[in-house]
């Protein structure tokens, strides 16, 4: 079973105005703008029973289009870098969607996501990068302000890909509706 979640996709405009934020840092394995996408739900490895249940849960989500726009960049992983993010301004329809993503989760009889939700878009995984260089590359780059777009369908990726990053497939997509 490939590893699976759930997520919005990042228009091709806006991730070509990110591809600027590319170089600049040692240890980056910079994700292509492709693959740029916004999680909403983690599932990873599960039975094909499961993964029906999920798509099939998911196919029941009724929220309308909305508006969602980057803004900001930073790092998870402290002092340990581990990646590089452009992070979402703060959106209520952003959270409900999120939230019918985690009853379909449950639905679908999976345990529920213990982490809090951090909407952000992964620009690079990093290995051995020094927090120094990070928090310069961070100062350097200044940020992201991207135009706003809007969402109108999310989607179920798959990911052969241990490690993350892609390439993703898109296993059914579900269009938001007014
Ligand atoms: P990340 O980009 O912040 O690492 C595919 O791997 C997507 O699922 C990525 O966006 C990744 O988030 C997220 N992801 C990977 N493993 C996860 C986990 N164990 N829990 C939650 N999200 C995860």
């Amino acid at each position: 079973m490939p590893r699976l979640f759930s997520a919005i996709e990042i228009p091709r405009g806006i991730a070509e105005r990110l591809t600027v934020l590319r170089a600049g840092l040692t240890g980056a394995r910079w994700i292509d703008p492709e693959n740029y996408h916004l999680t909403l739900r983690f599932i990873g490895d599960v039975d094909g029973a499961t993964a029906r249940d999920f798509t099939l849960a998911l196919s029941q989500i009724e929220v309308p289009p909305f508006e969602l726009r980057l803004n900001g960049l930073g790092s998870f992983g402290g002092r340990k870098p581990r990646a590089i993010f452009a992070g979402i301004v703060p959106s209520m329809a952003l959270d409900t969607l999120q939230r019918a993503n985690e009853r379909a989760a449950r639905e679908a009889g999976l345990p529920p996501e213990g982490r809090n939700f951090k909407p952000h878009v992964t620009l690079a995984r990093l290995r051995g990068a020094r927090p120094d260089a990070v928090a310069a590359y961070l100062e350097r780059q200044g940020g992201v302000d991207a135009e706003p777009f809007t969402v109108s369908r999310f989607v179920l990726y798959s990911s052969r890909n241990s490690v993350g990053g892609g390439p993703y497939v898109v296993e059914a997509a579900y269009d938001l509706e007014d």
